[in-house]
């Protein structure tokens, strides 16, 4: 006997419908463990390889028209991607198990037994596993990310087991829903009392699976920290290109002396008005300093590991540093000033015995897979630091906690942020922005910004207007604004 006829583009549409519906829980799930848990993040991964595949004019034009947002829509539009894409097998999966014979999965009245839910699970694991994820870059199962193997099968396990359950949960009830409207004669097969019995098995079931996620993710979260309390204090930081407005006091001026105008941004720039630029797309790294630790390897006689506290105790250097991104337009808002507490990258790599001969450049690897190389004569001068404080405060989350480096002279995307690993190598390292087209050099180039007056204010005649702004140059310094 076979289930109720449905044609095969009924079947595929409720799939669909089901899948849809279980795909967009599921993708919140996943987002929810990559935030919690250090789970995987799909959209991340492929938004990494999508923006290294396409070619370097299309990221520019792209970048030109539609400016710092460009990676939000980029995710917003990868995450619809990745529901259509759970909708899909929701569809095939329908298509499969609906020319079954009943038993097989499948009941009489077309209902789905939750063991579709798993195999479904099953399949999608193994297609991201074994399949998507060394496409885009990422290993086998994860294995190249900072997240590690193990947080990879077991978060991708947890959202597919949710996707497969929840799609037959939808599915099922869905059917129950369309044989009460449309087929008012099946009613006497599958009576009223039938349809609440199913409806208070989806509430249990759902219950249930939503008991153990929570406890999963709990449990999960206590044994990756280590089963201590977790995490760095987080310290709020504000959107890319937010205003100048309430700047701190600057320090003494040691640049000649400074006419204070109303509305010029001040020397310094206060942590929660620092600019934040990220390759991130959902989510930057949430480093527990505790457990963090710093490898300093490659082409050095001792290569070593510290923790946090092993770095604090080394001598630190106060300076003054301003950052700049490659993508600032002239007169934009991602240029700021801050102090700067750190150990100078020339110790870290002293401490390892001597660089061995050969050696050419210094790559730094960071907790959101991202990296960047600089020379090795850059890395040996004594202004570049791996940072760990801030304007007097420990460095925020979002500008790199616990380290981060700092070298003068060279563009933001070279600051490598939420620090790792320092490997000294011999090799031609392109890092994670000069795979997609950007310098590798990055000297900083001259720019200005006025920042009063602004366009559409009115000036009074007849008495004195100050045109006030500031000027950058890298560390080449400044010897006069006409
Ligand atoms: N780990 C990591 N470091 C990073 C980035 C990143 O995406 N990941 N972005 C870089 C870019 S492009 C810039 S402009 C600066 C911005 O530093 P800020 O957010 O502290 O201003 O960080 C750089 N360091
Ligand atoms: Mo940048």
């Amino acid at each position: 006997m076979h289930p109720i006829h449905f044609s095969r583009k009924q079947r595929f549409n409720a799939g669909f419908i089901a899948g849809l519906g279980a795909g967009v829980i599921a993708t919140a799930l996943m987002l929810l463990m990559s935030v919690t848990v250090g789970g995987i993040s799909l959209p991340e991964a492929f938004g990494s390889a999508f923006t290294e595949a396409i070619p370097s004019s299309v990221f520019d034009y792209l970048h030109r028209t539609i400016g710092g947002d460009a990676k939000h829509y980029l995710f917003y539009g990868i995450l619809v991607g990745q529901c259509l894409v759970f909708a899909l097998g929701g569809g095939i999966c329908n298509l499969i198990v609906g020319s079954a014979k009943v038993g097989r999965g499948i009941d009489a009245q077309g209902r789905l037994s939750w063991q579709v839910g798993v195999t479904l699970a099953l399949v999608l694991w193994l297609l991201t596993g074994l399949i998507f994820l060394p496409l885009v870059g990422a290993g086998v199962f994860g294995a190249a990310l900072t997240i590690g193997v193990v947080n990879s099968v077991l978060s991708l396990a947890v959202v597919g087991l949710a996707f497969g359950l929840l799609f037959v949960l939808i599915q099922n009830w869905l059917l129950t829903r369309r044989l009460h409207a449309q087929k008012p004669e099946l009613k006497e097969s599958f009576g009223e009392a039938e349809a609440s019995d199913t409806r208070r098995t989806i509430v249990r079931n759902g219950l249930i699976l939503l008991g153990l996620g929570t406890l999963g993710v709990l449990g999960w979260r206590f044994i990756s920290s280590g089963g201590g309390s977790s995490g760095s204090t987080a310290v709020s930081v504000p959107a890319a290109g937010q205003g100048f407005q309430n700047k701190v006091a600057p320090p003494k001026p040691d640049y000649g002396a400074i006419q204070s105008v109303p509305h010029l941004s001040s020397e310094v720039t206060a942590n929660d008005q620092f600019y934040v630029v990220s390759k991130n797309l959902f989510q930057d790294p949430n480093v527990n300093g505790t457990t963090w630790k710093l490898t300093v390897d490659g082409l050095v006689e001792r290569p070593y590991t510290l923790t946090y506290n092993d770095l604090q105790a080394m001598p630190m250097q106060k300076q003054y540093e301003t950052l700049e991104c490659i993508s600032n337009e002239v007169g934009g808002s991602y240029m700021s000033n801050a102090q700067w507490e750190g150990v100078q990258l020339a110790e870290l790599l002293k401490r390892a015995g001597n660089v061995k001969p050969g050696a050419t450049k210094v790559v730094l690897y960071a907790a959101d897979d991202y990296s960047d190389s600089i020379h090795l004569s850059k890395a040996l001068e004594p202004t570049t630091v791996v940072a760990l404080r801030m304007n007097g405060q420990t460095l925020p989350p979002g500008h790199g906690y616990p380290a981060r480096l700092l070298v003068p002279g060279i563009y933001g995307m070279k600051h490598v942020k939420w620090i790792t690993r320092i490997q000294v190598t011999n090799q031609d390292y392109q890092g994670y922005w000069q795979t997609r087209g950007w310098s590798d050099p990055a000297p900083v180039r001259i720019t200005s910004r006025i920042d009063t007056p602004v366009g559409n204010t009115n000036v009074t005649v007849n008495k004195p207007t100050y045109v006030a702004g500031v000027a950058f140059s890298g560390n080449q310094g400044i010897s006069a604004v006409q």
